[in-house]
């Protein structure tokens, strides 16, 4: 079967605007996947650890067959191959990190895949290009609408939209 997924994309060490450029690049590679549309690029200071660059973040809209394991597995694949090494801090600084936000309408508790991301709702930096990609309607599996999760998210001042 064929679903849309919402991918995040977040940067915050070598050069954050060329790795998520290459990392597009390499969904629309994957098998069974195409890459539909890809939102502007977003800024925003450090969520968790503050002594950390800031972050580039942004949201694609794949078409794909593979099922959603099979797509983190395909994921975590570019993350590596962008030179990512898990430091064990939580929110600490990555050269690549590739979310699943949302996989069609599905709601998937699996030890490692939890789908929509867990924190999407409180977070700007996915919420704003997410709703760049999708439309104006776009529904999570519980009924939630993201004009709503956008309306009651907390504010970021240090969030804009960088130039293309
Ligand atoms: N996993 C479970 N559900 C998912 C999902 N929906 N998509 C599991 C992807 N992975 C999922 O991920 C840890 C495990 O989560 C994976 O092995 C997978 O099985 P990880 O990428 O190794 O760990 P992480 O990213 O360090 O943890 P976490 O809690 O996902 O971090 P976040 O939430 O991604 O936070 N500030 C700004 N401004 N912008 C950012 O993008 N990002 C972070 C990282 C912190 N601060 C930020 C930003
Ligand atoms: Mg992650």
């Amino acid at each position: 079967m064929t679903e849309q997924a919402y991918i995040g994309l977040g940067s915050n060490l070598g050069h954050p605007r060329q790795q998520l450029e290459q990392a597009l690049q390499a969904m629309d590679q994957l098998p069974q996947t195409r890459l539909l549309k890809a939102s502007s690029l977003y800024s925003s200071a450090p969520l968790g650890p503050a002594d950390q660059p800031r972050y580039t973040n942004a949201v694609a809209l794949l078409e794909t067959r593979l099922e959603p394991l099979q797509l983190l597995e395909q994921l975590q694949a570019i993350e590596q191959q962008h030179g990512r090494t898990r430091l064990g801090e939580r929110w600490g600084p990555r050269t690549l990190d590739l979310d699943i936000v949302l996989f069609g309408n599905q709601a998937i508790a699996h030890k490692d895949l939890q789908v929509p991301h867990y924190h999407m709702h409180l977070r700007p930096f996915v919420l704003y290009p997410l709703a760049e990609v999708s439309c104006a309607d776009l529904k999570l599996p519980d009924g939630r609408l993201l004009v709503d999760l956008l309306l009651q998210c907390p504010q970021d001042p240090s969030l804009h939209r960088l130039q293309p």
